[in-house]
This record gives C-alpha cells, structure tokens and sequence, in this order.
C-alpha cells in the first residue's frame, strides 16, 4: 500500500456483500476505515458514493468510490497486488473459473436465500429454500472433487471463492434458527460445515464475523417490521 493511500468502506455489520469487502482487506492486512451505515437512514457519502442503486458496500480508495462487492474485490486484488496474500489465481483458467463460482455463490445461494424471507407464498418460499439447498450441497460437492482434502476452495490458502461464501457464514448458521432447517449439517454437508469453522478461526476473520444469535434477533425483528413474519419459524 503507498504511503498516504487512505481506504474507507460503508457497510453495515451484517451485510454479507460487505463482510467480503472487509475479509479481503483484512487478510491483505490493508488498515482502512470502517464506516458503518443505516440503511434507513443512509448517509450523504454512501447517496454520493453510490448514487444509481444507492447500495453498499462502497470502497472509497483516496477519494475515489468503487462499487459491487465481487469488483471491489477484484481491484483490490489488482491494486493491491504486492501487498499480502492473491486472492485470485495466478493462472486464467483458474481465475476464470473462481470468478464463475463467485457468480454462482450470488445468483444460486445467496438471492434464493435472500428470496426465503421475502417470497409472497409458501411456494416461492418452499421453491427458494429448495434453492438454497441444492447450491449449497453443490458448494460441498467443489470441496470434496476439485480441492480434494484442501483446506480452503482457493487450495492451501483462502482465494477469491472463499472469501465471497464467507459473507454468508453466519447467516448460513442462522437459517437454522430462522427457518428450522439445518442449511449446513454434518451429515449432508460435512465439509462444507468444517470449512466455516476453519475461516472463522482466521484473524482476518474473527475481528468482523457477526455473531449468529444476533443475526437472528435482528432478522426477526426486521421481519416483524416488513411484515414477513409468517415466514419465519414459529418457534420463535
Ligand atoms: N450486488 C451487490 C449487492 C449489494 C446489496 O444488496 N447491498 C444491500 C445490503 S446487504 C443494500 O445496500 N441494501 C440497501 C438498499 O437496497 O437500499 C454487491 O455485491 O455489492
């Protein structure tokens, strides 16, 4: 990092988009500012920052504003290349498929996740949770084949995979709670459950992974207040 860089992120404590952006930054050892956001109440930074969708997390590198969680990784990455850990493989088919995993983790785990607690009907929620399960299942699949007995999906070392599935860590443990089923489970997801624990004992990762029973209680009341109450577990 050149002497007077100055990195800032907006996200909120919980946001798997922003935790990324955040592991990343830790495991590179990169110091920045973490500046925390209300989302119902969003502050002129993160509005001018992100002016089109109005979303976070947002990297501000010396002033500048990046956005999208998978591209903040990526140049951080690029930018920051000679300092700490690659998150991406060196080698372009191996960065092209990290980069097509990544994808998948948004598209088939994380927004049917998402969609569970926002569907309109018992079918699109059962229909999104079918989802969730069958991309996690396939998540364990690409720890037991490609990696085989590898500690993290990047090989020895955490990589780019690691660090997108990693926002999702403690809402994957959560949705026991909230949904009452076991999306990680010894029987069925072995690997992939150990693989949490072991991300979760990284410095980089100790120092932000949200703690799970507090999720929880913030998903329902924010649910409460959305009124999608019915969608989650009558035991609590
Ligand atoms: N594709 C985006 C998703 C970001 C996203 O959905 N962020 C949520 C927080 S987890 C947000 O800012 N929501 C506020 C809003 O939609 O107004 C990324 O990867 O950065």
């Amino acid at each position: 990092m050149a002497a007077g860089d100055e990195l800032k992120v907006l996200g909120t404590w919980r946001s798997p988009f922003a935790l990324r952006v955040r592991l990343a930054l830790n495991l590179k050892g990169l110091k920045y500012e973490y500046l925390e956001e209300d989302l119902d109440n969003k502050s002129q930074l993160l509005l001018q920052s992100n002016p089109v969708t109005k979303k976070l997390p947002v990297l501000i590198h010396n002033g500048v504003p990046i956005r999208e969680s998978l591209v903040i990784l990526e140049y951080i990455d690029e930018i920051f290349r000679a300092t700490g850990p690659s998150l991406l493989p060196d080698d372009p088919y191996q960065r092209a498929m990290a980069r097509c995993w990544a994808i998948y983790i948004d598209n088939k785990l994380v927004a049917p996740w998402l969609k569970m607690f926002r569907a309109n009907t018992s079918k699109e929620r059962t229909e999104a949770m079918t989802d969730t399960i069958e991309a996690v299942e396939t998540l364990e699949g690409l720890l037991s084949k490609g990696q085989l007995k590898k500690p993290f999906f990047g090989g020895d070392n955490v990589g780019y995979i690691d660090v997108v599935l990693a926002g999702m860590i403690a809402w994957m443990h959560a949705t026991k709670a909230l949904c009452g089923f076991d999306l990680l489970n010894a029987a069925k997801t072995p690997l992939l459950l150990e693989w949490t624990k072991r991300f979760a004992r990284l410095d980089a990762a100790k120092m932000i992974m949200p703690d799970v029973a507090k999720l929880v209680e913030f998903k329902v009341n924010h649910a409460k207040r959305m009124n999608q109450k019915h969608f989650i577990h009558p035991k609590i």
